[in-house]
């Protein structure tokens, strides 16, 4: 197992759009292992391989308060099951330190492979549903940030840049 590096807003890394994944081998579990330590570590609820610069369509979720329900999905597809939004305030490991409402879909279909390259589906609502179009954008190469107006978006960037100016630095 190894902690991985969270790239963090405005990495232009994070921008780049993650392929499927074809046959699940051993770097593939690795990769799932090593994801859920860096995520346990953080600590965090829900973490793409995007985040950790590896251009692969593998997300990894823990709701739980004990850390006890991983959730992995490989090649995750959603499909909306109704119309209705929910406005959910929504953090990330890649922009730390800060949070902002994010309306998304609130009930979904998910259709996904496990750690094993079973398929899966699921239905899911409410903070999984929200965690996992979240963890899908990162895929896609899209971030929360996306959705804020220009303004707030650039507040975090510049309050982000130095702080990595100063990390630099140090
Ligand atoms: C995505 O985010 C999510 O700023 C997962 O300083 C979050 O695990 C989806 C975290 C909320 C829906 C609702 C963020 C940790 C963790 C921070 C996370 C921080 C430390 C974020
Ligand atoms: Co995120």
């Amino acid at each position: 197992m190894a902690l991985l590096e969270i790239l963090e807003y405005p990495d232009p890394r994070l921008r780049t759009k993650a392929k499927e994944v074809e046959v699940i081998n051993d770097d593939i579990k690795q990769l799932v292992d090593d994801m859920f330590e860096t995520m346990y570590a953080a600590p965090g609820i829900g973490l793409a391989a995007t985040q950790v610069n590896v251009h692969k369509r593998v997300v990894v979720i823990d709701l739980s308060e004990d850390r006890s329900e991983p959730m992995v999905f490989i090649n995750p597809k959603v499909t909306v099951l109704d119309g209705e939004y929910e406005t959910m305030q929504e953090g990330c490991l890649s922009v730390p330190g800060f949070y902002e409402d994010v309306s998304r879909i609130e009930h979904c279909k998910v259709e996904a492979m496990d750690r094993d390259g079973n398929p899966f589906e699921l239905e899911a609502r409410g903070l999984l549903a929200v965690c996992i179009q979240h963890e899908i954008d990162h895929l896609e190469g899209k971030l929360y940030v996306d959705y804020l107006s220009n303004l707030k978006r650039d507040r975090i960037r510049k309050k982000l840049e130095k702080q990595h100016r100063q990390q630099a630095k140090a």
